[in-house]
This record gives structure tokens, C-alpha cells and sequence, in this order.
């Protein structure tokens, strides 16, 4: 089942029960009025629920990348979240010239025999006339009364495909942050790690990199286009785009697709958020459109 946001200003948002992913956000700017999909989606991808949509913006919890945590080892890669049918009450919310939904997961039978942690996951999508948001708050639904804290321990990101020519666009500000370069042969967590050196990464070339304590707000421009991402709680930024050379292998992947988008996805991926018992961990981002894209050098 999908779910339809359509702002009375032309923005629409498409979002799956599955995996509460966003498949669709459309927005004008202020200089080209006709509403323009902002997200790639592989036509390649599975829309039945059979696996995670290769596209859009996935939810990534409780692990990103083959899990490493002692409570996740029985989770594939990536998590739960994005394979599992959420729950939505019907509602949308109209309120300061946006509309709002509120999804919602909870321990399933098929949960429950991968990941035995009691929690609570509410994920707020946010279609404004020029921006989407997404907010992800997970509740750690242990007693209180236990000693130690039972607290819970998980990584969180927005795995964003923006829609982009993977040949031009450059991603800022990340000059003198930290990376962790996955193509490297040795896993990730054991490459030693960079420091970025460029004013713009581009992904001209096969991408995967984990960028740790970053800015937590990114220009993703290319001529003609882009988007601003600004987040909240989110302290890591990962960026990917797999091209021929990890693209061409990916049986969910549109010959050439990997020149159509960049990932810039916004998470908390390097060690863990840690929320105790009865509190709730809150990460966000809000993603808007550039009217004049500006060309970083
Ligand atoms: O976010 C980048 C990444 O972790 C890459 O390593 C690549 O695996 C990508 O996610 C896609 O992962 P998926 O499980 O959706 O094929």
C-alpha cells in the first residue's frame, strides 16, 4: 500500500507502508513552476515487497552495512526498518502550509525472531512547497525498573537517492572531515582512515564512503540543479553511487542508473546511538530544493 501527499502549492510525495520509504517526492522551484521528481528510483527495483526498494529513501535501522553489534547479528544488512510493513492511522496532518503523516513499527512476529529488543519506531514524513522532511524517533520501550539501564543500542540513517548526473554533481561542505573509504578492500572500520581533501566530492568514480562527525547540513548541486540537506541528531554522512563497476552487479539496478543519482545520506553510522529505558532517540533531516543552483568548485 502507498500513501499520497499532495501540497495545494503542486509538491507531491509518494510513501510505501513497506520499508516506509518515500518513492516519490515532486517540487517546483521558484524559477521552473512545473512540479520535477527530486528522487531515483531504479525501475529495476522490486515494488512488491519482495526486497527493499532500490531508490527513493530507504530507513536504515537498527544496523547499517552487515551488522556488527552483538543484538543485530541475525539482521541482514541495513536492518529491518526498510523491509517491514509499517503501520499508518490515516491521518495527514495540515498545518504551517505543510502536510504530515506519522508511520509507525513495532515488534512483529518476524522481528521478534531476528532482534528481541522491546522498541518503538515513529517516522514523520513532511511535504512543504519547496522541501521534504523526515524525522525517525525510536523509543526504547525497556523497563525502567531494570539495573543496570537496559539501554538500546542502534545505528540510524536516511539513505537518500537524490536524483542528480552522477558525472557533474558535487557534494559540500566536507573538505577536512574525516572519511572511511569502503571500496577499499579491507572492511570498512579496518581501512585506515582520510581526511578529505576536496572543496566538492563528485562520484565520477565508484563511491562508498563513510564520512564521521560531518557538518550535519550538505549542498548536493549539479549545473541546473539541486538540493540542500539540513539535519538534526545525524552527525555521520555517508555517500555512495556504485557506477558500472559495483552497479552493473546489482540485479535491482537500471542499466545505467548509477548515472542518475548521488546517495548523500545523512545517519548516525560510526558506533552507536544509545537511548535509555521510556526515552526516545530523534533524528531528522529536511531536504529542500535549490532554486539557482550554485556550482561549487
Ligand atoms: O550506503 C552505502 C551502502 O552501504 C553501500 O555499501 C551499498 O551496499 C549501498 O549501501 C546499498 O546497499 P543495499 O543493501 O541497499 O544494496
Amino acid at each position: 500500500m502507498a500513501l499520497a501527499l499532495n501540497h495545494p502549492k503542486g509538491a507531491s510525495a509518494d510513501i510505501l507502508l513497506y520499508g516506509a520509504t518515500v518513492v516519490s517526492w515532486k517540487t517546483a522551484t521558484q524559477i521552473n513552476p512545473q512540479p520535477t521528481e527530486r528522487l531515483f528510483v531504479s525501475a529495476a527495483s522490486a515494488r512488491d515487497g519482495s526486497k527493499p526498494v532500490r531508490g527513493g529513501i530507504p530507513v536504515v535501522f537498527p544496523c547499517f552495512g552487515p551488522p556488527t553489534h552483538q543484538e543485530h547479528l541475525s539482521l541482514s544488512q541495513h536492518g529491518f526498518a526498510r523491509s517491514s510493513i509499517w503501520s499508518w492511522d490515516g491521518a495527514i496532518h495540515d498545518a504551517d502550509d505543510k502536510l504530515s503523516v506519522t508511520l509507525t513499527l513495532e515488534p512483529t512476529d518476524a522481528i521478534r525472531a531476528v532482534y528481541t529488543r522491546p522498541f518503538h519506531l515513529a517516522y514523520i514524513v513532511t511535504l512543504g512547497q519547496f522541501e521534504l522532511s523526515t524525522e525517525l524517533r525510536v523509543k526504547n520501550m525497556s523497563g525502567s525498573n531494570i539495573y543496570p539501564p537496559d539501554n538500546l543500542e542502534f545505528q540510524a540513517l536516511f539513505h537518500n537517492y537524490i536524483l542528480a548526473p552522477s558525472s557533474e554533481v558535487l557534494v559540500t561542505p566536507l573538505k577536512n572531515i574525516t572519511y572511511f573509504d569502503k571500496t577499499e578492500s579491507t572492511p570498512e572500520g579496518k581501512a585506515a582512515p582520510k581526511v578529505e581533501t576536496r572543496a566538492g566530492v563528485d562520484v565520477r568514480k565508484f563511491t562508498d564512503s563513510v564520512y564521521e562527525d560531518a557538518p550535519q547540513s550538505y549542498d548536493v548541486t549539479w549545473p541546473g540543479g539541486g538540493v540542500e540537506i539540513k539535519t538534526s541528531n545525524l552527525k555521520d554522512v555517508v555517500i555512495w553511487n556504485p557506477q558500472t563497476e559495483a552497479g552493473g552487479k546489482m540485479g535491482d539496478m537500471e542499466k545505467g542508473g548509477w548515472e542518475r543519482f548521488v546517495c548523500c545520506e545523512p545517519g548516525h553510522v560510526r558506533g552507536f546511538a544509545s537511548v535509555a529505558p521510556g526515552l526516545t532517540w530523534v533524528g531528522k533531516q529536511t531536504i529542500s530544493v535549490v532554486h539557482s543552483a550554485r556550482r561549487h568548485q
